[in-house]
């Protein structure tokens, strides 16, 4: 299995199929591509339609798009498990995916993921609307499922496909210094606490390249 994925830095949405990857325990290779050069582009036009990464290569499949290759290692490697197995709960979990993945724009847009920086970003409403319904969210799942208050969990109680999609968002709350909740505050330190995680962050911070178009606020 190859996974084709941006600066660790940077890429979000290779930082979730990435985790997913490494959470499976499946081998896989990585190919680290860097966003915003030729090179990028030329190494992916073998490989990618959508010429984006993630893209996920395996065993005569090519699988692009970050909830695609999740789902994909999980009906292949996981026999179903990474999501949950209650059916009302397994529909939860895809709601707030598919919801991750389809929104939450003014956020995504404002606040681009980079590790490495601390920044300030002005807020706009509609910014903030997204971040009170992201802290909704985290807040209510970490009621749900935590053993104990205040100690963070998975959103579902154990790993999911839903964690995977929210990990961005976590890093990106640290780099805004964004607030939020006690829970979600919990459960930000519960995902940067797993090994997986610290592994991408150790490398992102590492890394020397800079994206200007994802270089967003100023210092703090
Ligand atoms: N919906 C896709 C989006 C992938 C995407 O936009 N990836 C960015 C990197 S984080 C990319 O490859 N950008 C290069 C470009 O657009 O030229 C997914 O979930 O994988």
């Amino acid at each position: 299995m190859k996974l084709y994925i941006g600066n660790k830095n940077y890429s979000s949405w290779s930082l979730r199929a990435w985790l997913m990857a490494a959470k499976s325990g499946v081998k896989f290779d990585e190919v680290l591509l860097q966003l915003d050069t030729d090179s990028f582009y030329q190494q992916l036009q073998s490989i990618s339609p959508t010429l984006k990464v993630p893209t996920l290569v395996d065993g005569g499949i090519t699988v692009w798009d970050s909830l695609s290759i999740c789902e994909y290692i999980n009906d292949c490697y996981l026999s179903g498990a990474a999501w949950p197995q209650e059916p009302k709960q397994k529909a939860k979990a895809r709601s707030l995916a598919c919801e991750m993945h389809s929104g939450f724009h003014a956020l995504r847009n404002a606040l681009p993921m980079n590790i490495r920086a601390r920044r300030y970003v002005e807020l706009s409403p509609a910014i903030q609307q997204d971040i009170a319904r992201i802290d909704s969210i985290w807040s209510q799942q970490m009621t749900e499922f935590t053993p104990s208050k205040n100690q963070g969990t998975w959103l579902f109680g154990e790993w999911s496909i839903a964690d995977m999609m929210f990990a961005p968002v976590v890093m990106r709350f640290f780099t805004y210094e964004i607030e939020v909740s006690q829970a979600s505050r919990a459960y930000m330190e519960f995902i940067v606490s797993q090994p997986e995680m610290q592994a991408w962050i150790t490398a992102a911070k590492a890394e020397t390249e800079i994206v200007e178009a994802d270089e967003a606020g100023v210092d703090r």
